[in-house]
């Protein structure tokens, strides 16, 4: 990968002797740590640019995303929006951009540290989130006499439902990586800041070791669901699972478990 100015990016293989065949998992870490991560387009730009490219090879099984410093992201970059009018805003489409945030391999989100308004957002954009225990969420938008533009108001609902939804969008307040976990919003807390990452590739590497083309159509399979209807959901899930039958890593998967093997996927 080129070098970014707004972010860092690495690549990790499992040293686990036992699970030579694992994908590498693809880290993007935010790198703008003096503003706490802030969201700027040309963080974006960078943000996308590096997930495409690990979405693109094939060596790579999952992204995980984290922040360098004691934030994942505290948000949209404030003095870069602060002085916009309503009409350069509504003109450029501003924050449009966010919706491209389209990655077909699994994101895991390592919440480090502060997730506010569109760190928290983004967090929700990924597909796994785990944090810190000193980790907090939020969407403080309406201290700023805003409110969430890249998804808060409808994911953070799908996540928590309507009344913890409401209450952390009207009043501003933070969340606790904790209550995050007991509200549904994140999936784990991890022990401590120290193994978050290592955590993270864990998760990460145990994807690798699947079947690749099964885990981009189970990752299509769930986003479906916040789209279909139930009779559409289960069409959709049915139709892709048959596809499966026509891959090669189905008879291989299932060939392997017959003979007690590790199967060894061609992602085909
Ligand atoms: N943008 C730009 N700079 C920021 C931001 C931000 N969102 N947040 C913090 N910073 C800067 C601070 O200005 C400060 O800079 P400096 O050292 O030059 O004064 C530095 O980061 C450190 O911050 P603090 O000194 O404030 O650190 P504290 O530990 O005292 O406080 C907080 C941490 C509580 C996180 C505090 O910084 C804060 O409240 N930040 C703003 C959080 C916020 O309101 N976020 C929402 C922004 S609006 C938004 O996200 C709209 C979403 C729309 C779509 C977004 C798509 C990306």
């Amino acid at each position: 990968l080129k070098d970014y100015q707004h972010i860092l990016t690495s690549r990790f293989e499992s040293k686990d002797p036992e699970k030579p065949a694992s994908l590498g998992v693809g880290l993007i870490e935010l790198n703008q740590p003096k503003s706490l991560n802030s969201l700027s387009d040309a963080l974006f730009e960078d943000l996308i640019d590096a997930a495409r490219v690990f979405d693109k090879q094939e060596d790579i099984g999952s992204i995980v995303i984290t922040g360098k410093g004691k934030a994942f992201a505290a948000g949209a970059d404030i003095p870069e929006m602060s002085t916009k009018s309503f009409a350069e805003a509504y003109n450029s489409n501003m924050f449009s951009q966010w919706a491209e945030f389209k990655i077909s391999k699994p994101i895991i989100a390592a919440v480090n540290g502060f997730a506010l308004g569109g760190g928290c957002e983004l967090a929700m954009m990924c597909d796994i989130v785990i944090a810190s225990p000193n980790a907090k969420f939020g969407q403080p938008e309406v201290n700023l006499g805003i409110i969430p533009g890249a998804g808060g108001t409808q994911r953070l609902i799908r996540a928590v439902g309507k009344s913890k939804a409401m209450q952390m969008i009207l009043t501003g307040e933070m969340i606790t990586a904790e209550q995050a976990e007991r509200d549904g919003l994140i999936s784990k807390v991890v022990e401590s800041r120290e193994v978050l990452l290592e955590e993270a590739l864990k998760i990460g590497y145990a994807i690798g070791e699947k079947g690749p083309i099964a885990i981009r159509m189970a990752k299509e399979c769930v986003n479906a669901a916040e789209e279909m209807n139930l009779e559409q959901g289960l069409q959709f899930e049915r139709r892709n699972f048959h596809a499966l039958f026509a891959t090669s890593d189905q008879k291989e998967g299932m060939g392997a478990f017959l003979d007690k093997r590790t199967p060894v996927w061609k992602n085909e």
